[in-house]
């Protein structure tokens, strides 16, 4: 287990959840679904000694926001008037939905009310988060994973590449899965062009291919010098990934549907992918992570974020095989102090805690309706 930092003493007052929908900067047109807006929850966790810890949640579909506010209301009802333990309270937590299991919306749930647990407990020690986990707040290099979704016009989606190297980014991100692999590279080779050598690029079909059609157009993308691949089969499906990972020379990463640490554990030991991902609510927040980047660490894994730049960032820091951080700026409008890139890199804030806080009138000009 990592190091355990002594824990100020807080107690669990309250939990206020607060639904927000933001419209994206850059539309995202993944393979499976095209984001324009993005339903996001906004945690704030009370404690009795006046300190507040602060978290927000991506939930996907704005259907699941009726779930997982009520399932934080729960973890309040569980959690009242205990100490703020993090590991503790994740035990206590993990009993309590032991029989619908620590899975989906659930763990998603836990995962915010873990992070923000970890926010109060760093502005009690008066240290940023990074610090407070032993680290120091390095710069972390980051790639801009905002749009370049799949799109009709290869001109639009070279001059989107262009816009997004704006701050100095060394990496974007470029979503695949068009109909044909012809229709892949020819998007590949689009970006490339327009964004020149030195810039790395990533590619992500969240899960669009079959085994089969992953090697044929992993095969291709060999030949157009890609940075890493990414989901291109089912999340789940360890044998193709570690077939993947054996034929194709471009690196395969998966991660951002790893469940808690041990669904990492159980993918490193199966699909052996070159590097991984890990999102800080499915991966079961701060706590969460902290275990993940052991794993990663014991397997010589590099290991990147998947959303939530804010906090990522201070994780990653504190990573020993850290990698990249994703950027996208989808809280910018929300949060008092977005987080800031120079040079293509992410740099750790030296406030107390995690450095969110709420910018409110941008929180009620977005709030969504329950
Ligand atoms: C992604 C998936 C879902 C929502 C946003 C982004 C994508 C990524 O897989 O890795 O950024
Ligand atoms: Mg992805």
């Amino acid at each position: 287990m990592p190091k355990q930092p002594s824990l100020p003493h807080l107690t669990v007052r309250a939990i206020r959840a607060r639904p927000v929908e933001v419209p994206l900067n850059f539309v995202l047109g993944t393979s499976r679904d095209v984001l324009r807006r993005v339903p996001l929850l906004l945690i704030d966790l009370e404690t009795e000694e006046g300190i507040a810890g602060r978290a927000y949640l991506f939930c996907y579909l704005r259907a699941a926001v009726p779930g997982m506010v009520s399932l934080l209301s729960e973890v309040e009802a569980q959690t009242k008037g205990e100490t703020v333990d993090p590991a503790a309270l994740a035990a206590k937590l993990g009993r309590r939905f032991t029989l619908i299991g620590v899975q989906g919306i659930v763990r998603m749930a836990l995962s915010g009310f873990d992070i923000a647990c970890w926010d109060a407990l760093a502005i009690a020690a008066g240290q940023p988060l990074a610090r407070f986990l032993g680290a120091e707040a390095k710069p972390v290099q980051a790639y801009n994973s905002c749009g370049l979704g799949l799109m009709d016009d290869m001109g639009a989606l070279a001059a989107e590449a262009e816009k997004l190297l704006a701050g100095g980014f060394r990496a974007v991100k470029l979503r695949l899965g068009y109909p044909t692999v012809q229709q892949d590279i020819a998007a590949v080779q689009a970006v490339k062009k327009r964004i020149g050598g030195g810039i790395a690029l990533m590619v992500d079909y969240n899960q669009a291919l079959s085994a089969d059609e992953a090697l044929t157009r992993g095969r291709a993308l060999d030949r157009e010098d890609i940075f890493w691949l990414e989901e291109p089969i089912r999340h789940d499906d360890y044998a193709g990934a570690a077939m993947l990972a054996r034929e194709l020379s471009v690196p395969l990463q998966i991660g951002e549907n790893f469940s808690l640490p041990e669904g990492m554990q159980m993918a490193l030991d199966l699909a052996a992918p070159d590097y991984v991902m890990p999102d800080l609510e499915r991966i079961g927040g701060v706590t969460g992570w902290r275990r993940a980047a052991e794993i990663a660490a014991a397997h010589r894994v590099p290991m990147s974020s998947h959303l939530f730049p804010e906090v990522s960032a201070h994780l990653l820091a504190t990573t020993p095989t850290c990698h990249y951080l994703e950027y996208v700026d989808w809280a910018d409008a929300l949060v008092r102090e977005p987080l800031v890139i120079r040079d293509g890199h992410a740099i750790v804030p030296s406030r107390p805690g995690n450095g969110l806080a709420w910018n409110e009138d941008a929180v009620a000009r977005y709030a969504l309706p329950l």
